[in-house]
């Protein structure tokens, strides 16, 4: 495994715990699918965990993110509340958009995550706007948007990268390039490869990583972070990442002929929640798995005794007070 590992344990740990509670809440959430309880569709971040959690490491929680319709990840890396995630895939009154939304659109502002969308692109300039509100703020407060490589192909992203350098606002644009929009690989869908440097025409820097070391995204994001919080405006990361099952539902998809299971054996040999958990010692490891076991099983109990949503709710949220 490449990378810098983290000399302090305590991040190291944390680090684990995180990738771990996604990683394990998402088997979970691939578990349950079939019993028909879960009333979403799902689009799971299986393999791709350790993008949210290296970025969120660096976040502080008042700075605000925006994710996609995959993005339980992100909201958990965060610190999203589990239980209301889990409530909101059951469709029940408890979850996180009071059972209206579902998984592909999970929202808690308590964590300053913005509300998910299933429309590709489209939060992207929602994140811009939010950066440019937390700019006038003048608080130090900053953005992170995680979206795909499909959503890069959207004309939003780059009216947002333009709008975004020409104001130098505090955002962090994370491109989580997974190979795939559906089942279309990026080299049908993209001239060159070469996405970074079409970002840098914009005056943003922006950084390749090939692969999804999480500390590695964890280094390379304190830099970037750290360079929006001195005021010098976006910077943007694409890192290389891969999606174990198929593009929405629990199952993997290795038989439908668009990809093959050596790519994914290529990434499983380096998977970051295994990675970085024989980084630790195994009393501390073991105590984080039950730690995490114990912090699901809650939040599925949660998630099966809460009401179903009364019916009044279908007209609150729709128009602001
Ligand atoms: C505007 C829009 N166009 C098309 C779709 C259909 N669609 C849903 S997900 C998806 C693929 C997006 O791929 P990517 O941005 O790489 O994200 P990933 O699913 O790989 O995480 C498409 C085309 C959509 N939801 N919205
Ligand atoms: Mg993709």
């Amino acid at each position: 495994m490449s990378g810098n590992v983290p000399a302090d344990p305590e991040t190291l740990a944390r680090v684990y715990r995180s990738l771990r509670l996604i990683r394990r809440t998402e088997e979970e959430i691939a578990r349950i699918y079939p019993s028909d309880k879960i009333k979403s569709p799902v689009h799971l971040s299986i393999g791709q965990e350790s993008v949210s959690v290296g970025v969120c490491d660096n976040l502080e929680a008042s700075d605000v993110i925006s994710a996609t319709y995959r993005g339980h990840a992100a909201y958990l890396a965060k610190g999203g509340d589990l239980k209301q995630m889990m409530a909101e895939l059951y469709g029940k009154g408890t979850g996180c958009a009071a059972g209206k939304a579902g998984s592909m659109h999970l929202v808690d502002m308590g964590a300053n995550v913005l509300g998910m969308s299933a429309v590709v692109g489209t939060t992207i300039p929602v994140a811009a706007g939010y950066a440019f509100a937390l700019e006038r703020e003048g608080k130090g407060r900053i953005a992170a948007s995680f979206f795909g490589d499909g959503a890069t192909e959207e004309g939003g992203f780059s009216e947002t990268l333009n709008f975004a350098s020409l104001h130098k606002l505090p955002i962090l644009f994370v491109c989580e390039n997974n190979g795939y929009a559906i089942h279309s690989p990026v080299k049908q869908r993209w001239a060159t490869e070469a996405l970074c440097e079409r970002v840098r025409t914009y005056g943003i820097p922006a950084t390749h990583l090939g692969d999804d070391n999480v500390f590695t995204v964890r280094d390379t994001a304190e830099k970037a972070v750290a360079a929006i919080r001195a005021g010098e405006g976006p910077q943007f990361i694409e890192c290389k990442t891969y999606r174990w099952r198929e593009h929405v539902g629990p199952a993997e998809d290795y038989d439908d002929g668009y990809r093959t299971r050596d790519e994914l054996d290529a990434w499983q040999a380096r998977d970051q929640v295994a990675a970085t958990g024989a980084m630790l010692n195994d009393a501390l490891r073991q105590s984080i798995d039950d730690e995490v076991e114990s912090q699901i099983a809650e939040a599925v109990d949660f998630a099966e005794e809460s009401p179903w949503p009364e019916p009044e709710e279908l007209y609150s949220h729709v128009f602001a007070d």
